[in-house]
């Protein structure tokens, strides 16, 4: 008996497997084009500056464009416009600022101060009219907050390319689907300005704060962040 007898695998030829790719693609889905990206947003708006004004706002951003938004906001100054924004940018923190961000150590978070936390401004949500970042203190186009609350919707609106929003190219310049692409991943700010500090009505230069480091032709009451949320 022969025990170490093997089993033969008689001469047959290696069996050559050749793939053929027939050349066929992925699949392209809605006809070529990439998918639409569409989200809603929402942010709870909170005081800064001791504003005690509160809020909220919704978003629904499809692509590079916010087809609809609404702000409703309550504790304001009565009476007073209220200059307010998308702020974002690719190099902030994308949150609200707290005193951490008072680098003059006033008491105070003027704007320029909250940037580094909310960025700046990429979308003016002014009442009519053009919602670029030219827009941002064209205090006309802004609500007006009979007794404190004002509700604010607007259809619409285009995400543009915006200087200074920290991206690696020339003057920081940030592409409208660069920036719309944060904000959809919830990195954008809203922000609401504008707050009476000592109660006396008006917005004014007299006040301790004196004029806006923005502009000097408005006080820093019109131009400080009162109530700030994340949108996401
Ligand atoms: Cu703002």
């Amino acid at each position: 008996m022969n025990r170490n007898s093997k089993l033969a695998i008689g001469g047959a030829a290696a069996a050559v497997i050749t793939v053929v790719s027939l050349g066929a693609g992925p699949v392209l889905a809605n006809n070529g084009k990439s998918p639409d990206k569409s989200v809603t947003l929402t942010a709870v708006l909170s005081e800064l500056n001791g504003s005690g004004a509160s809020g909220t706002a919704t978003a629904v951003v499809k692509n590079q464009k916010i087809e609809h938004i609404e702000v409703h906001a309550e504790g304001l100054t009565p009476d007073a416009p209220h200059a307010q924004h998308i702020h974002y940018g690719n190099d902030a923190l994308n949150e609200c600022p707290t005193l951490a961000q008072d680098s003059n150590r006033d008491g105070r978070i003027n704007t320029v101060e909250g940037i580094p936390a909310y960025g700046p401004v990429v979308v003016s949500l002014n009442t009519t009219g053009d919602t670029t970042p030219a827009s941002f203190l064209d205090v006309a186009r802004f609500p007006v907050s009979r007794d404190g609350t004002f509700s604010y919707s607007r259809d619409n609106i285009e995400f543009t390319d915006v200087a200074g929003t920290g991206y690696p190219g020339a003057g920081g310049l940030g592409t409208a689907k660069q920036i719309a692409d944060s904000i959809r991943e919830g990195e954008g700010v809203l922000v609401i300005h504008g707050l009476d500090y000592d109660g006396n009505g008006t917005y004014n230069f007299s006040d301790p704060e004196g004029a806006s480091e923005l502009n000097g032709a408005l006080p820093a009451e019109a131009t400080d962040p009162a109530v700030c949320g994340v949108l996401r």
